[in-house]
């Protein structure tokens, strides 16, 4: 007897939000734990990102809008899993540490998060580490959030997570998630995860001060 699996028994699509990441997006694609969907929103990318994300085997979305959270919330809408997980597609960020994230929620937990910890001989510029801490600090003291990072890798279920109605298209979507996550009474775990230099293409936010400034602005408005 022929015992057929359903012809697509993926869980879990990972959603990676990309402006240019073609240099970084392989390596990202390579580690992606199998059995997992990599599912790419473009972001009106000129250097190929989507060609590449192509070739390497990740299903792709093209977001007009721009915005880490427009293209963020264009894969919730796109994914049909019944778990999605988000991460970022600059190679700082190691999608083989998903799985402990995914396992959180078959153990109860409604939004698994990573807490972004230096590997060895990582500089994490000042004001991005500065920016982290005022606005955890916030969340912790404001809506009694048990983070120490603004969750830049999550795991959540995706019809829960898209029913939250998010409404940030901008940097402040992860910080809205979160918030909105507390008030709907949502079980939060943090994870450490490794964190590291971005391994191509040129960064768009915390490579500056001028980029930290306009990002922790988008997240105080949100958190205030
Ligand atoms: N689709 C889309 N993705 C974006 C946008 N801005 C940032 N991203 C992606 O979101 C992820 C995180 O953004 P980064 O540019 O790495 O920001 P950052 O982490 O402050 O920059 P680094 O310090 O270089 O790591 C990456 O995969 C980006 O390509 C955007 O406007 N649209
Ligand atoms: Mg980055």
């Amino acid at each position: 007897m022929t015992n057929l699996l359903p012809v697509d028994s993926s869980r879990v699509t990972v959603v990676l939000p990309c402006l240019n990441e073609a240099e970084s997006l392989p390596g990202v694609l390579e580690l992606i734990p199998d059995g997992y969907r990599a599912l790419v929103v473009d972001n009106n990318s000129t250097d190929g990102t989507a060609d590449v994300a192509r070739r390497y085997g990740a299903e792709v979305v093209a977001e007009s809008r721009a915005g880490y959270g427009a293209a963020v919330h264009a894969g919730m809408v796109a994914a049909s899993t019944p778990i999605v997980a988000v991460l970022d597609g600059d190679g700082s960020l190691d999608p083989r540490e998903l799985p402990k994230l995914v396992e959180e929620l078959d153990r109860g937990v409604d939004l698994a998060v990573g807490r972004r910890r230096c590997s060895p001989g990582v500089r994490w510029p000042w004001h991005a580490r500065l920016g982290t801490q005022v606005v955890c600090w916030r969340l912790r003291q404001r809506h009694r959030i048990p983070v120490h990072d603004i969750a830049p890798m999550r795991v959540a279920r995706r019809d829960a997570i898209v029913g939250l109605g998010v409404a940030d298209r901008r940097s402040g979507y992860p910080l809205e998630l979160l918030v909105r996550a507390a008030a709907a009474g949502w079980k939060i775990a943090e994870h450490d995860v490794a964190y590291g230099t971005r391994t191509g293409g040129k960064s768009k936010v915390s490579g500056s001060v001028r980029g930290s400034f306009f990002a922790v602005l988008d997240f105080w408005r949100v958190i205030s």
